[in-house]
């Protein structure tokens, strides 16, 4: 197949184009380096050293050549709409995968502007995604990273289900189904419950083919394919702003640090490892939609977990302190949380779960680049 990557530069998206390549399909990747630009503004690095997207790109292509091949245009999906719709027709995706999003919730809160730019660019990176593929092909099977924290992390409905509420309408005793009342907690969460509506109103009156892949919070950095060469190596964040709570508690524990738990640690929320967020796009990619009656949600999340439990384990392993802080967020203290993930394991999603030697893996990592974590950027989260 022929897949555009919009934000294929970034955590995840870099990792989930070598998989496609790997996998044979020819991969664009589209990126405005908007993540490395805000490095720089954070002044926080990636532990690991990752090299540009040309070295990434040309090193991937010598070792694939046989397979799919990566190319890369560098475009601001949000503001360049005439760019898209050149770029859609040269190339003529069979799928584009949307991972252009700004995703940090504490970024978001940081303040008036960050909460304009989250806003600004990531409804009208989506906007601008539809809006190409009516005017190019409405065939096109658009893939899209949506979040567990549309859903809020409560029990409220019972166990989370894959996008749609079952309900009954008292009135009438209908039974029918609603998009899933979002419970957004931040405005970075806001924007991709937005989102949401954007994908039902162009499925609706365009018929698009559209699926929604609600990710937990993920965890890890290398993938079979980033560890085949130094060149392909992803990044991994520790800072309060873009660091995800375990990959965070990993680099604490290798640089001595104390783990940081928030509040009570009694949040619990769905965890994927990024090895299986590459698994679970290109399973999306290869089995689109058999119709286009309703937007397709998935939750992609491998297992749920517990703050405390999660620095719990890693004390366990390796004798590290847990210190608790104020919660800088406006989050329940505690919840419970199901989360139901059988569509993607329909399509043969055997989900990769929390083990020692992916831990080990991960701080091996921390440890062979400690001296790039600084320390003043581990507790730099906004309060909310
Ligand atoms: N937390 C701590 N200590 C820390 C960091 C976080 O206790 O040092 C807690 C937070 O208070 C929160 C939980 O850990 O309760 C998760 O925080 P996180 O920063 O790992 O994840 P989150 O802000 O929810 O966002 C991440 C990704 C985002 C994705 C989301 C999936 O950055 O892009 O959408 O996970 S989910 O959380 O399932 O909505």
């Amino acid at each position: 197949m022929k897949i555009i990557v919009l934000g294929g530069d970034g955590f995840c998206g870099w990792p989930t184009s070598l998989r496609l390549a790997k996998a044979g399909h020819d991969v664009c990747i589209v990126d405005n380096f908007s993540r490395r630009n805000i490095d720089a503004e954070l002044e926080s690095y990636s532990v690991t050293d990752i090299r540009t997207l040309r070295v990434r790109v040309d090193t991937a292509n010598s070792l694939y050549d046989n397979r799919g091949k990566i190319t890369q245009e560098i475009i601001n999906v949000a503001e360049s709409p005439n760019k898209m719709i050149d770029l859609f027709k040269t190339f003529k995706p069979d799928a584009v995968v949307h991972f252009a999003e700004q995703r940090a919730a504490p970024y978001s809160m940081i303040s008036h502007n960050h909460r304009m730019y989250t806003v600004d660019n990531n409804i009208n990176g989506t906007n601008t995604v539809l809006s190409t593929i009516v005017e190019v092909d409405p065939n096109i099977h658009l893939v899209h990273l949506g979040t567990m924290g549309v859903y809020g992390y409560s029990k409220e409905f019972g166990a989370i289900p894959e996008g749609y509420l079952d309900i009954t309408i008292k009135e009438t005793n209908q039974d029918t189904s609603i998009l899933y009342p979002t419970n957004p907690g931040s405005i970075y969460h806001m924007t991709k419950s937005l989102d949401q509506l954007l994908f039902q109103f162009y499925n609706k009156n365009w018929k698009l083919k559209i699926t929604d892949l609600h990710q937990g919070i993920v965890w890890g950095t290398q993938t079979e394919e980033t560890m085949a060469a130094p060149e392909l190596v992803n990044r991994f964040d520790y800072d309060g702003v873009y660091g995800t709570v375990l990959n965070r508690f990993i680099v604490q524990a290798a640089t001595g640090h104390p783990l940081t738990v928030y509040g009570t640690g009694g949040q619990r929320r769905a965890f994927i490892h990024i090895s299986d967020t590459a698994e679970c796009v290109k399973l999306a990619i290869e089995n689109p939609p058999e119709n286009t009656n309703r937007v397709r949600i998935f939750n992609q999340v491998s297992e749920v977990r517990g703050v405390l439990e999660l620095a719990n384990i890693i004390k366990e392993k390796y004798g590290a302190e847990i210190q608790f802080y104020d919660n800088p967020r406006k989050e329940l203290a505690e919840n419970d949380l199901i989360v139901h993930n059988e569509g993607l394991r329909s399509l043969g999603f055997e989900p990769i779960t929390l083990s020692d030697e992916l831990i080990n893996d991960c701080k091996f990592i921390a440890e062979q680049f400690a001296d790039r974590v600084k320390h003043k950027n581990v507790m730099n989260s906004p309060k909310w």
